[in-house]
């Protein structure tokens, strides 16, 4: 089984991210950057999330987001974290978050830049009262709109357009894994220097795999090809071997655990509610940048129907199906799916 090697020797991610950089000579540095602006983020937010027990944070902050969703304390926090760290730097053009239910500009005081960042500030934070793990899901674009004020069509870009994406994730230790195209990289937060170590290097998916991650609660609401599809997992419908299930609810350490582990993770569409007929995860700013992540190590990520980075984006806040984890799990998913839901 191909295992990650966890390094011993102790590389930051700003030192990592700059020798990534010098692959680059005509690099200007801005990606660089904006990583750093990143993971600063992750650790002021991590600050918080290790004492999210305490009175004043735990519950709603009493409002509603664009979803709909009562605002946890933590996600207000987390939001304006990494707007407050990316608003006056003059690297981005335009951002977008889970949060808001339109772009977010510049503001006009402030110079914009080349990169458009996209990312959900606190993903899973209904669990945050349980003291389950969450996360910060993030994804670079460059812009494609000349100069100016960001616009729609910066925001709206194909996951196989994106320039670098990762996750934070707040769990047992907090972790940052990242990818800009060479290769997936660990980091684990030391909080008594506040830097995060690289710790896994050229994360590769394992094989074989040991879990599938599907909320069965749900069994009811789904088509034949995805019930299917998971008895197959399950070693059934002539399946050569069967897997573990494991779903915690919080899609960063599920795909986290998919990442290191080997697997599929899955939120497929399904009945339940028709006004959200593509399933309940979001292509711009959830799937596309874990798609990536999977993908630089050596997995696919599908609709059920197809490549999921090659989705055409319509809207801020789609929605879409999503089957990511080792490429062989995935692609019977699509064949489970192709054979039986027509
Ligand atoms: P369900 C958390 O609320 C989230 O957005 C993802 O982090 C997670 O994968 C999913 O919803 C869990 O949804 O319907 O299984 O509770």
């Amino acid at each position: 089984m191909a295992t990650t090697r966890v390094t011993s020797n102790v590389i930051t991610i700003e030192r990592h991210i700059l020798h990534e950089q010098e692959a680059f000579p005509d690099a200007s540095g801005t990606l660089t950057q904006v990583l750093y602006d990143i993971a600063l983020a992750g650790k002021l937010i991590a600050s918080r999330t290790t004492r999210a027990g305490l009175a004043d944070i735990l519950g709603a902050a009493g409002q509603e987001n664009v979803q709909g969703e009562e605002v946890q304390k933590l996600d207000l926090y987390a939001q304006q974290t990494i707007f407050q760290l990316n608003d006056h730097t003059g690297r981005l053009a335009v951002m977008a978050s889970e949060e808001e239910q339109d772009l977010i500009h510049i503001p006009e005081q402030y110079p914009t830049g080349k990169y458009v960042l996209l990312f959900d500030p606190l993903d899973g934070s209904s669990n945050i009262d349980f003291n389950v793990s969450v996360g910060t899901i993030f994804a670079i674009y460059r812009r494609v709109s000349a100069s100016g004020p960001g616009t729609l069509e910066d925001v709206l870009q194909k996951g196989s357009e994106i320039v670098a994406g990762g996750y934070v994730v707040y769990g047992s230790s907090t972790m940052l894994v990242y990818t800009a195209g060479h290769g997936v990289y660990g980091f684990t937060l030391d909080p008594s220097i506040g830097e995060f170590l690289l710790s896994h290097e050229n994360i590769r998916l394992p094989d074989p795999p040991m879990y599938y991650s599907v909320n069965q609660g749900y069994e009811k609401y789904w088509t034949e090809g995805i019930k299917r599809y998971t008895r197959w997992l399950q070693g059934e419908e002539g399946a050569s071997r069967s897997l573990s299930l494991r779903y915690i609810g919080s899609m960063v350490s599920d795909i986290h655990r998919t990442l290191l582990a080997g697997g599929v993770f899955y939120y497929p569409a399904d009945t339940r509610d028709p006004k959200k007929p593509h399933g309940k995860l979001r292509l711009l700013y959830e799937a596309n940048p874990m798609a990536y992540v999977i993908e630089q190590a050596g997995g696919y990520a599908s609709t059920g129907r197809g490549p999921l980075r090659d989705v055409e984006p319509l809207d801020l806040h789609q929605r879409t199906p999503l089957f990511l984890g080792n490429r062989d799990l995935v692609e019977k998913a699509e064949e489970f799916i192709a054979k039986h839901d027509g």
